[in-house]
């Protein structure tokens, strides 16, 4: 059968299962890029983004904020969430619809029905910065899983095992792909490596990460 224009130009399915619970669903937030930018600009206006200490001292490269009923912070007394902004001392910005309902339906598209996120973290590289390798261990349930969106600049993600010196795998996630890791995969180690230079024509030189949980 010929060819048509349309499926000359689709590029690969880009859905990908990287591990036991752990999926990447390409471009799954592509439909809402619009939408899902200027929650960022709403959420942000309110608790800007800044760059938290960690218990060890250091800042950390990725400048962060969150939204929703609990927020992911840090400071020389350990990590925890808070309903509280420390910076501005008001509770966190709600959690815009689009958030929810994305994440909601990336998490049912691999099988957790009824994921309602009580924490949006909104992590922003800048050419540089990254996330050294590390385990999501702050969350008292790991039942439920997280649904993480890409936005903007690309990026080098490490996915590792359940020990730190497990083999890890390397993936690029671009502007609109969202991964929803749970299960086996829940506690695995994971990193950003230092962000590349670039330009996105919607973001310019910056990626935003939304990671969506259950924190209780
Ligand atoms: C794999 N953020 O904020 S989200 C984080 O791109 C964090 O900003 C990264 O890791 C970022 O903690 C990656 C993807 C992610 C989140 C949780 C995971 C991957 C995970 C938990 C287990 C395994
Ligand atoms: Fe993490």
């Amino acid at each position: 059968m010929q060819k048509t224009m349309d499926d000359l130009f689709e590029s690969e399915p880009r859905d990908l299962r990287l591990a036991d619970g752990a999926m990447v669903l390409g471009g799954f937030a592509l439909a809402h890029e619009a939408s899902l930018l200027v929650a960022v600009r709403d959420v942000t206006a309110r608790a800007p983004f800044r760059h938290l200490i960690t218990p060890g001292g250091y800042r950390m490269s990725v400048a962060m904020t969150n939204c929703g009923r609990l927020g992911w912070v840090s400071d020389r007394s350990g990590y925890r969430y808070d309903p509280i902004d420390p910076e501005t001392r008001l509770p966190w910005p709600p959690m815009p619809e689009v958030f929810a309902t994305l994440a909601a339906k990336a998490a049912a598209t691999v099988g957790f029905a009824g994921f309602a996120p009580e924490a949006c973290l909104i992590n922003r590289y800048e050419p540089g910065a990254k996330l050294s390798l590390h385990q999501d261990k702050d969350e008292r349930n790991y039942d439920a899983p997280i649904v993480s969106v890409s936005l903007g600049l690309p990026a080098t993600f490490l996915f590792g095992g359940l020990a730190r010196g497990d083999k890890q795998q390397r993936i690029k996630l671009i502007h609109g792909d969202v991964v929803v890791w749970g299960g086996p995969a829940r506690l695995a180690y994971h990193g950003v490596l230092p962000l590349a230079d670039g330009d996105h024509p919607l973001l310019g030189r910056q990626r935003i990460n939304l990671t969506f949980r259950k924190a209780g």
